[in-house]
């Protein structure tokens, strides 16, 4: 940087002139999901009669008695879950099969039918309670699809199903994520009925009410579904998000019917839509075992540490959240096995970002907003996601130097863009200096809420990040160099 602008840009903040911040591009998150994107990891806890029948799928005719785990304990859930780094738990209140892990007032099939504590317990409020306990946020799964009651497919199923919602969303304190499933496979006990029920995937549920009750009851609380609205299903259950996954999207429905749960060109999600109609982000659904639910018979198919660190950075490193599943076992517990895994791979996570080798760089950029300090290259390695480096309206492909001052080796480059601006940049790519020249390392599509270019080990003591493509001046909140830990 010349002398000249240093001391402009000393001139400008020290008299704390006003240079206005760049005017926003495309569609922006709301304030409950830019929250949500400081997140990034939690987990998914599907417990139900499912794991006493080894199903994944329950018909709605299992006997309530059967659901007996023989040492239920939230604290051990909520205490791995924590010490892996997950931010939040969301568990199976009620899954396709209708039982109820709350003594829900609607209905007998529940806890408080089984033999488990004489019936006088409550999986929610124990889990509740645990996460609270253990710094988690909640969230809820309460499957719409219900093969237990009587009236599904009618209109008293929608009344029943609401006054659940109702039970879950004031009697359990803050909800962070309210999961609201695509599956309807049709057939069902319903009641004693045993049939197939079809209905009306657009109509049916009446969303637009069961919305309005959840923004009512629980203002803060994120909804997912096929169709958001504020967090989209990222189209597989596989463990990956799409590279590029832009955080707006445009659902579209299946055979020209309009996009709803259950109902969207779910393979869409993967991607999501530059310059999408939507802000809504993806989440990716994925569980540490083949199936959903327990089952001895997988005990030996737990997802090793190197497999959840690759799913990672397919995830949340492509600017989606990880929503990693931990099935209880049937004492109702995490199993040893997965626990393991899930512990070695928290221990990795946490050693490899704790290390920012970037931070105490001197920073320089090819252009500042104005020259003004509030915008300045250093802003990248201060550690807050609310400030950030911009330049110019006119100035879509500046480049940033970070000067380490001493060879630095690293393996994974961590971007984070300032997203109540949207999403500015298209294409970057990173450069190293060696042996007195630029040469590029890494390159990439789109940057949003968190992008991580994990690749072979780099000795340098300068990088450079250059924006090739950006449909407004970038706005970079973070630039961080890690080295993998193994
Ligand atoms: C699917 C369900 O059918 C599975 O059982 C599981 O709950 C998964 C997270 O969502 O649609």
């Amino acid at each position: 940087m010349s002398i000249a602008v240093v001391s402009l840009l000393t001139l400008s903040s020290s008299f704390g002139a006003s240079v206005e911040p760049p005017t926003p591009y495309g569609v922006l998150p709301s304030e409950r999901q830019q929250k949500w994107h400081e997140l990034e990891f939690y987990g998914f806890v599907h417990f139900t009669v499912n794991t006493f029948t080894d199903k994944e799928w329950g018909y709605g005719d299992e006997s309530a008695e059967i659901f007996n785990p023989t040492d239920f304990d939230a604290n051990q859930i909520a205490s791995v879950a924590q010490e892996a780094g997950m931010k939040g738990l969301i568990l199976t209140c009620k899954h396709h099969d209708g039982f109820c892990l709350w003594p829900s007032k609607y209905t007998e099939h529940s806890v408080v039918k089984s033999t488990w504590r004489n019936g006088k317990g409550d999986v929610v409020r124990e889990v509740s309670d645990a996460c609270g306990k253990h710094g988690l946020k909640f969230g809820v799964y309460v499957s719409p699809w219900d093969r237990n009651h009587a009236e599904y497919g009618r209109p008293a199923y929608i009344k029943y199903y609401r006054s659940q919602l109702r039970e879950l969303l004031t009697n359990y304190g803050p909800i962070f994520e309210i999961w609201f499933d695509g599956a309807n496979g049709g057939d069902g006990w319903y009641g004693g009925a045993k049939e197939k029920r079809t209905i009306d995937r657009s109509t049916y549920y009446g969303w637009d009410v069961t919305r309005q009750i959840v923004r009512e009851l629980q203002p803060d609380a994120m909804m997912f579904s096929d169709v958001g609205p504020d967090i989209r299903w990222v189209g597989n259950e596989s463990g990956y998000a799409g590279d590029p996954c832009w955080a707006a999207y445009t659902p579209r429905g299946v055979d020209s019917q309009p996009p709803c749960p259950g109902q969207t060109v779910y393979q869409d999600g993967e991607h999501g839509k530059r310059n999408g109609t939507y802000w809504m982000p993806a989440e990716v659904d994925v569980s540490i075992r083949p199936g959903w639910f327990y089952h001895a018979k997988e005990d030996g198919k737990v997802r090793t540490p190197d497999n959840l660190i690759k799913l990672y950075f397919e995830s949340v490193g492509r600017g989606a959240s990880l929503l990693l599943n931990l099935p209880p076992d049937r004492r109702g517990r995490i199993h040893e096995n997965d626990a393991a895994s899930l512990l070695e791979f928290g221990r990795r996570l946490k050693a490899t970002f704790s290390n920012d080798l970037a931070r105490g760089a001197k920073t320089t950029a090819s252009s500042t907003r104005g020259n003004d300090a509030r915008y300045a290259a250093d802003r990248v390695i201060d550690g807050d996601r609310n400030t950030y480096w911009c330049t110019d309206d006119d100035m879509l492909t500046p480049e940033l130097m970070l000067d380490m001052g001493k060879p630095v080796t690293f393996s994974v480059v961590g971007l984070r863009e300032y997203l109540p601006l949207g999403q500015r940049v298209d294409d970057w790519a990173m450069d190293k200096w060696d042996d007195g020249d630029w040469a590029e390392f890494a390159q990439g599509a789109s940057i949003g809420n968190r992008r991580l270019w994990r690749g072979d080990t780099v000795t340098t003591d300068k990088v450079r990040l250059r924006i090739v493509k950006a449909a407004a001046c970038p706005a970079i909140s973070e630039v961080a160099l890690y080295l993998e830990a193994k």
